[in-house]
């Protein structure tokens, strides 16, 4: 009796998911960064069963996974030294180095204390989340590049090379690297890269959004100098017809790292580029059927060293 005492409270004293196994479907195939479709349902790797029965975890997951005792999510990492004990991450990867894992921290492009408290409890850290006072947002894709291959789900047209926690392009007609992402009512892109160098003049890298891959359109929030610019400029870019929708001069960005942020409510964007010129223009543009985000170069050389997108229901 006392041995199935003890086992039951190590089992609920031991296992505490931060993220729920039954929470979101995968209509489409599609889930968040570090989860993947089993069974109608994004999970993270181990879980099993089927949703609504069994309780092992106490959550409303009730899903039983596969790990022992002492991996309980079955990447390989004992549960003492993961640094994300509930969520399968056999790499590792910490981009902001806070210790947490970037599948379980939610803000995992910054460590600080402030932008890892989370306000409204959503789960996205305030320094992360879009509206940090509004309950609903959720990390749907973080990519930091530490796998030192083509990320998992994401999809490459052109020369890229992914090493040292970068992905990076060299001067050719473009490259594009996207991932699909869900259809909701407002989504927010966060990237950080920078544009090394361009071609006879000419050049730049653009975050993508609602892009469609099937006709290359969507929405660049772009740096650099399209085609038929004298100054650098930063704009809003319909990729598919190639039409300037709204630009902003800036001084010439080649080697400085820069924070892309993209915000889209229905047909609306706005593009936000720090440091510089570190102010917001807007555009209406296409929505796509089957939305992707991600990064496009032409006729330039650059490096990103992640992306991420935030979703609003
Ligand atoms: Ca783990
Ligand atoms: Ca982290
Ligand atoms: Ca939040």
């Amino acid at each position: 009796m006392r041995a199935v005492f003890c086992a039951v409270v190590c089992l609920s004293g031991c296992y505490a998911p931060a993220y729920e196994d039954c929470q979101i479907s995968c209509a489409g195939n599609v889930c968040p960064s570090g989860l993947s479709c089993v069974a109608g349902m994004c999970r993270s790797g181990g879980a099993s069963g089927v949703c609504g029965q069994g309780n092992r975890d106490g959550g409303v997951d009730a899903v039983v996974r596969d790990g022992s005792p002492s991996d309980v999510d079955g990447d390989g990492i004992p549960n003492t030294s993961d640094n994300c004990p509930t969520k399968s991450n056999a790499n590792q990867a910490d981009e902001d180095n806070d210790t947490l894992g970037d599948v379980c921290d939610p803000c995992p492009w910054s460590g600080t204390t402030a932008d890892n408290h989370d306000s409204d409890g959503d789960g996205v850290g305030d320094g992360c989340d879009p509206r940090p006072n509004v309950v609903g947002d959720r990390i749907v894709l973080f990519e930091g590049f530490a796998g030192g291959v083509l990320p998992p789900g994401a999809m490459a047209v052109g020369p890229w090379m992914f090493s040292g926690g970068t992905a990076s392009t060299v001067s050719g007609p473009q490259s594009t690297l996207v991932w699909p992402i869900p259809i909701t009512s407002a989504e927010t892109v966060f990237a950080h890269g920078t544009l090394d160098q361009v071609t006879n003049g000419k050049g730049d890298v653009e975050v993508l959004d609602a892009f469609e891959v099937a006709n290359a359109r969507g929405i660049g929030c772009s740096i650099g100098w399209p085609s038929g610019a004298v100054q650098p400029l930063m704009f809003l870019l319909d990729t598919g017809p190639n039409v300037v929708l709204s630009s902003m001069q800036m001084t010439a960005p080649l080697g400085i790292q820069t924070t892309f942020r993209i915000d889209r409510t229905a047909m609306g964007f706005q593009c936000k580029t720090i440091p510089q010129p570190n102010t917001v223009i807007v555009a209406n543009g296409p929505m796509a059927a089957s939305p992707n985000a991600g990064f496009r170069v032409r006729t330039a050389t650059a490096h990103f060293d992640w992306i991420a997108v935030v979703t609003s229901q």
